[in-house]
């Protein structure tokens, strides 16, 4: 495969240099070796349990299998509260240029240093056995072990949330996850509860347009960007702070699927996004992105429309643009998933000198929740003992005991300041490296308020909406529909359609279309997130214009369109298949990093024309059009005629044609074209490719398939009355 990188040899990303320390007697080097119980007791009989008699009562006596059966008892841990679907991958990170100027941290500062990664991607709602294809936001927890310490990027693939502050959470998970009398549905959004608590919180209408937007289904992780949301803090080493956001943005550009293909791969292939992370992982063909940051010196605060600290506002790319300051590539699975994705704590109160946090209410409320969450779900308040949570510098304390612990601290002083043990640990001087939160002036009343530069709730949600392509809008008007569609309450979808006037007047009137409802008057929505003695004045949304119209980041259509690597290509051919025309377009695309499979009507080989052997990765019974990017048929007068009348052939192709996914034929095989449904509408035939010449086509299609989708291809759209 071209591009292919060598797999590290030696795991670049381990917390500790020597697994077996890490592990003690307990090891991973099994190969050869005897069985024991977890006491070491060599094991004879790991088949039968102990029984008075062959077919007599089992007896209690027997420690061998209460051992093992205790053991499995014990195996599930709570799952997370949010986020319990995920996949995590190893990995490096490396600074292009020294960012001293704006922070003191030292991974932003060496650019010879590559410090090791560990990545989990997560969908939110669903429970952890929940498809990857759901549509909902994605998580995207980075955490740097760096030589101070690790460092946390807690963020999501949409750079806005539902909510101003921490307080909300628990209302707007409550309202997502499955509703409580009957546990329905599963990591999905489309019921009541979450569109009621949705339509009287018109804050997450911004979040809203995201979510609704292509964005929640995305082709694959290594394909969609990322965002630490809340402004975050630099400082560098004068003590000088900026504000920051951070970004990641993927060298293969952002790409989802439609929705209907969505729905299709959570039945073909629940675990789609988990598989494609570890196929390309394992293939050499690692997943990078390029850290970003948006940097505005600390006298700008006050300086935009909206408000830096208010989590559903992004800071629009034209108005600060996003410097790539350095890159992440994930190059190593793990090799054991509970141990390392399922037991990786996350907190974003991990940090480093250098990086500080703001007072937006949404991040501060987090840094309480992550310790708290891990406290439950790890069993105690070791966790950070564990390996995949161990930094890779030493950690000296006075902390002791509790669940699980690992350590065994020698000596008798646990507290500071000593004088019997020499007073150590000793406390860090800013100029040793410890960490000295950003000096910040507060001075203020205790007071329970939302701030009124947190008001203007819509100006974002119809710069988003405006930005993107035609295309784009219909996703989002038909996810509404579809959604709101699955509501039963009547006033809930009103009240949406009422918030969704706010943005614009004919998403509002489309949505209203298909739900067979009229856009309400009066037009204001209703905010229920009002303190009980407050004055309403005090918290309804204000209404702004936004003075940027359009930002050409937020359209995935203006995404980089210039790689095929890792998109997959299925052949569709049985025997009599022209060879030539089969290898020209695989090898092709091999070439060019794309992945191709052969699907033929059974397993095993079929036989070209010229009796050669090509063997067959799939049939149309055990995959499907909707785990690939594109479809050849490749010509061969019997393998055409066999593959026009295979119905689950001819159906790979509709459908792949009516998700938008380029498509090539050989001209001998207008046969099977002939039998689909398309041929017939060859008038939005773009990304249809039909040629005689085998080299010309293959990279007419190369070309196709950079493109991702030919979305233009669905049909007109109504007009709305
Ligand atoms: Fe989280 N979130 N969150 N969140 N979050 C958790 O921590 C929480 C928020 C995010 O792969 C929990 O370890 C509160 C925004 C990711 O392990 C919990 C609030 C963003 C992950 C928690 C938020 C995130 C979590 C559950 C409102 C994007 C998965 C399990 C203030 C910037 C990390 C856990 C992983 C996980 C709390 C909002 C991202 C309960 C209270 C905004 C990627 O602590």
């Amino acid at each position: 495969m071209a591009n292919k990188k060598t797999k590290p040899e030696k795991p670049t990303a381990e917390p500790s240099n020597k697994k077996s320390e890490q592990l003690g007697q307990f090891r991973d080097d099994a190969n050869g070796q005897l069985m024991t119980t977890n006491t070491g007791t060599k094991i004879n009989d790991d088949q039968n349990t102990l029984k008075a008699s062959d077919r007599g009562p089992s007896l209690l006596e027997d420690f061998i299998f209460r051992e093992k059966i205790t053991h499995f008892d014990h195996e599930r841990i709570p799952e997370r509260v949010v986020h319990a679907r995920g996949s995590g991958a190893h990995g490096v990170f490396k600074v292009y240029e020294s960012q001293s100027a704006v922070t003191k941290a030292l991974f932003l500062n060496d650019t010879e240093t590559e410090t090791p990664v560990f990545v989990r991607f997560s969908t939110v709602a669903g429970s952890r056995g929940s498809t990857d294809l759901a549509r909902d936001v994605r998580g995207f927890a980075v955490r740097f072990y760096t030589q101070e310490g690790n460092f946390d990027l807690v963020g999501n693939n949409i750079p806005v949330f539902f909510i101003q502050d921490a307080i909300k959470f628990p209302d707007v998970i409550h309202a997502v996850k499955p509703e409580p009398d009957n546990e329905i549905p599963q990591a999905a959004s489309a019921h009541d509860t979450f569109w009621d608590f949705i339509s009287l919180t018109p804050e997450s209408t911004h979040m809203i347009m995201w979510v609704m937007s292509d964005r929640a289904i995305p082709r694959s992780y290594r394909m969609m960007e990322g965002f630490g949301v809340h402004t975050f803090r630099f400082v560098n080493a004068d003590g000088v702070a900026s504000f920051v956001k951070f970004h990641w943005k993927p060298l293969l550009g952002v790409h989802s699927v439609a929705w209907d293909e969505a729905q299709n791969i959570s039945g073909k292939d629940p675990d789609f996004h988990r598989r494609d992370l570890w196929d390309s992982i394992e293939s050499g063909a690692f997943p990078e992105w390029e850290l970003g940051v948006q940097i505005v010196p600390q006298e700008d605060e006050f300086k935009f429309e909206f408000d830096l600290l208010d989590a559903t506002k992004i800071i629009p790319e034209e108005l600060v643009p996003v410097q790539r300051i350095g890159k992440m590539t994930l190059n190593r699975n793990p090799d054991n998933f509970f141990a390392e994705t399922e037991q990786i704590a996350f907190h974003l109160g991990h940090i480093v000198p250098g990086i500080d946090f703001t007072n937006d209410p949404l991040l501060q409320g987090r840094l309480f929740s992550y310790t708290d969450t891990q406290l439950l779900r790890l069993g105690g308040p070791n966790f950070q003992e564990i390996p995949i949570n161990r930094p890779v510098v030493p950690v000296y304390n006075n902390q002791r005991d509790g669940h699980m612990r690992q350590a065994i601290n020698a000596g008798k002083t646990s507290y500071g300041p000593n004088s019997l043990g020499g007073n150590s640990p000793a406390q860090a001087k800013a100029t040793e490296g410890g960490y000295v939160s950003y000096n910040e002036r507060i001075d203020g009343r205790k007071i329970r308020v939302r701030s009124k530069s947190f008001l203007d709730h819509f100006s974002q949600a119809r710069l988003f909406f405006n930005s993107q392509s035609d295309p784009e809008k219909n996703h989002i008007i038909d996810a509404l529909s579809f959604e709101l569609g699955k509501v039963k309450t009547i006033a809930i979808r009103e009240r949406m359609l009422g918030i969704l006037s706010m943005v614009d007047k004919g998403l509002a009137a489309e949505v209203a279309y298909a739900l067979g409802l009229h856009v309400p008057t009066p037009e204001t929505p209703i905010n229920k997130n009002i303190p009980a003695d407050a004055d309403p004045g005090d918290y309804e949304s204000v209404q702004v214009e936004s003075s940027l119209k359009k930002s050409e980041a937020l359209s995935m259509a203006n995404t980089i369109k210039d790689s095929i690597q890792t998109r997959k290509v299925a052949i569709l051919a049985a025997d009599g298949v022209d060879e030539k025309s089969l290898f020209a377009v695989k090898e092709a695309i091999e070439e060019e990093g794309g992945a191709v499979e052969v699907i033929a009507p059974r397993l095993g080989f079929i036989m070209s024309q010229n009796d050669e052997q090509i063997q067959v990765d799939d049939t149309f019974l055990t995959t499907a059009s909707v785990l690939f990017d594109a479809v050849y048929v490749p010509g061969g007068t019997n393998s055409v005629a066999s593959i026009a009348a295979e119905a689950n052939a001819i159906h790979f192709l509709n459908e792949a044609f009516k998700h938008c996914k380029p498509i090539a034929a050989d001209a001998n095989a207008m046969q099977v074209l002939e039998a689909t449904y398309f041929s017939k509408k060859m008038e939005n035939d773009e990304g249809v490719i039909v040629s005689d010449d085998a080299e010309g086509l293959a990279s007419e299609f190369i070309e196709a398939i950079k493109q991702h989708r030919f979305w233009e291809r669905e049909k007109p759209r109504r007009i709305p009355a």
